[in-house]
């Protein structure tokens, strides 16, 4: 679906609840969208800003990468016209017998979208179950560059960090520069983000949320990565807001958990 007012303008696919298109007026795409990818039912959109849940990566190895919500068919529950420039939209995806075969608990989970010349996602996960259950989740947000030779991202500095290609824990000294494979967690990261690429300036605030993932595939793992041309490293980097490893979250029955983030 495609939503425009007087203030911005995205495209979403009910398919994941996958955001693939912001654009403020007169501006360029923030997000970055591999133009080989795949919409295909059942397969993850490359790019845009894909939900992980219930588990982040392979935090719940009984489950795919990144979980199953982004290639579950949401259900649209309402479009709302706040304002000439604000629109809202609510997405919802309940259990099923197909993720219940997966994930076996009941559940409701809404994405709610507010598009105005900021971007806000509200990933709102509701227990109707009569058991606990854990989760961890990540709005994996891929941002478009200019060159990753360019950017500096500010505000994870002194952080405690798991570089999830060294399998180790380390301190993030300085602010973040890319010029190599670059793939880590952030713990306590509960400071507003700052994306500097040349004079623009990207403004990540997220709430519910104190982990972090930094990523950029380089040269080879790209090479590896589905619906990506060889390429394609060079414009964009991933900063995801997330409920991620030790930051993950137990909701009990009728209590809910909501990660959001502010983009702007
Ligand atoms: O968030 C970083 C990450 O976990 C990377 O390790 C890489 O696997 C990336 O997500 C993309 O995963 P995907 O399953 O979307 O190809």
């Amino acid at each position: 679906m495609e939503i425009k007012n007087n203030n911005a303008s995205v495209k979403i696919a009910l398919q994941g609840a996958h955001i693939y298109e912001y654009k403020r007026k007169g501006e360029e795409d923030l997000l970055w969208l591999s133009d080989i990818s795949d919409f295909e039912e059942g397969k993850a959109i490359r790019g845009g800003i894909p939900i992980c849940w219930p588990s982040f990566g392979m935090n719940n190895a009984s489950l795919p990468q990144h979980g199953f919500a982004r290639t579950s068919m949401f259900e649209h529950i309402y479009t709302k016209e706040i304002d000439v420039g604000t629109t809202q939209v609510l997405l919802r995806l309940a259990d099923n017998a197909s993720t219940r075969k997966l994930w076996n608990h009941k559940f409701e989970l809404d994405v709610m979208f507010t598009i105005s010349s900021t971007l806000k996602i509200e990933l709102k996960t509701t227990n109707l179950d009569t058991k606990d259950f854990t989760i961890t989740q990540a709005l994996h947000s891929y941002f478009s560059i200019s060159d990753i030779r360019n950017i500096k991202i500010k505000g994870l500095e002194n952080k405690l960090y798991f570089d999830a290609l060294q399998e180790k824990n380390f301190l993030q000294k300085g602010i973040i520069e890319i010029n190599e494979e670059f793939d880590n967690v952030y713990q306590e990261a509960n400071e507003e983000i700052v994306l500097e690429d040349n004079s623009k300036k990207v403004h990540l605030k997220s709430l519910g949320s104190s982990s972090v993932v930094v990523w950029n595939p380089w040269v080879e793992k790209t090479k590896r990565m589905s619906a990506m041309k060889e390429d394609d490293y060079k414009n964009f980097v991933c900063i995801e807001t997330a409920n991620a490893f030790e930051d993950f979250k137990l909701i009990k029955p009728k209590e809910s958990h909501t990660l959001s983030v502010e983009i702007r």
